[in-house]
């Protein structure tokens, strides 16, 4: 399997997230991926490639024109203003005002944010757009016949929607993959969200479409961010009616239980008729997680490599969270070489 990995996510450095009351280091930092890095090698996978350039269309094809150009200029209009600090979205067009785009960055940074947990920074922009090419590297490597191909990315990708960031998300990297093997040759694609958190911006982007299944094991939203999306009753709409499918499970859920719900979701992929399968690999479903709520061990990966490996689709993994920085290098690539035994 190749691994497509940029050392340009380290332009993303953000400095501090509001965190229970305080200002703490970051959750989704860049040392994230140097423990991923380490454990691929120490473990024998191959060595990461560098990925091309794939231009703006792959990323205009699912995001709002006007929300790209937010986040390519806010840095530097945020700098002109004056300010100092990071940019960390703070007041929102909500119910009870007016939905309006003010011109003011401070007013815009609430109108494109669905969290004042993401902060908006120097490099970020770079980072995101790195994080974009090596998700479509790896893409590409599997359209051309790879059986499988993982790209590490950061920042992840799975809540940002059509035009709002938020939860550590900017581009949706995992949608822009799945749109790109829509548009080169695959007629049906699914995505499979594993990581802790709900990811409501893949399904908010293929919600009214039949093309592209969307499914995802998460926090139950009642008690997880994103709090306001990921319930069960949220199957699609329109033509997308019956393409979405949500499995939200309780805090302290274990192997077991996931498991059983995995078998659901890989079930729907094979009814649905998938062509290619894009993973959203968050590991924050690991028992030490310090922001998540499952109980998964380092082990638990390993089991469920191996059942994804056992779909025989042409797989995309996709870096999105863990934070348990220790073990984040562990747990995903016991996942890959799980993976990679059923092979
Ligand atoms: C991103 B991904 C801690 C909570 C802040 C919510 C979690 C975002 C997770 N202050 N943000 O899905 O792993
Ligand atoms: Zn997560």
């Amino acid at each position: 399997m190749k691994t497509y990995y940029s050392p340009k996510h380290r332009l993303r450095q953000p400095k501090a997230e509001l965190h229970d009351g305080q200002w703490v280091p970051s959750f989704e930092s860049p040392e994230r991926m140097d423990h991923i890095l380490e454990a691929l090698k120490a473990r024998g996978l191959d060595e990461p490639l560098e990925p091309g350039g794939y231009g703006m269309d792959p990323v205009l094809a699912v995001h709002d024109a006007d929300y790209i150009e937010f986040l390519a200029s806010v840095w530097e209009r945020w700098v002109a203003k004056g300010h100092q600090g990071d940019a960390v979205p703070n007041i929102w067009p909500a119910r009870t005002l007016r939905d309006i785009r003010p011109q003011a960055i401070e007013a815009q940074l609430g109108y494109y944010a669905l969290a004042s947990d993401t902060t908006l920074t120097e490099g970020t922009w770079q980072a995101a757009l790195a994080a974009k090419d090596v998700t479509l590297a790896a893409t590409e490597a599997v359209l051309a016949g790879d059986s499988s191909a993982f790209a590490l990315c950061r920042p992840p990708g799975h809540h940002a929607s059509s035009s709002q960031f938020g939860g550590y998300c900017f581009l949706n990297n995992a949608v822009i993959a799945a749109q790109y093997a829509r548009d080169h040759g695959k007629q049906r694609v699914a995505v499979l969200d594993v990581d802790f958190h709900h990811g409501n911006g893949t399904q908010e982007i293929f919600y009214r479409r039949n093309d592209v299944f969307t499914t995802s094991l998460h926090g139950d939203p009642e008690h997880a961010f994103p709090f306001f999306l990921g319930r069960a009753d949220e199957t699609g709409a329109g033509a997308g009616e019956g393409f979405n499918l949500n499995l939200p499970l309780p805090n302290g859920t274990t192997y077991r239980a996931w498991a059983d719900a995995l078998e659901t979701a890989l079930t729907a992929i094979e009814d649905f008729g998938a062509e290619l399968l894009v993973v959203s690999l968050g590991v924050d479903t690991f028992e030490n997680d310090p922001i998540s709520l499952f109980k998964l061990t380092s082990d638990d990966f390993s089991d469920y490599g191996k059942r994804l490996g056992r779909l025989g689709l042409p797989t995309v993994f996709v870096m999105e969270g863990g934070y348990a920085v220790a073990e984040i290098g562990t747990n995903t690539v016991n996942v890959l070489a799980g993976f990679n035994a059923e092979r």
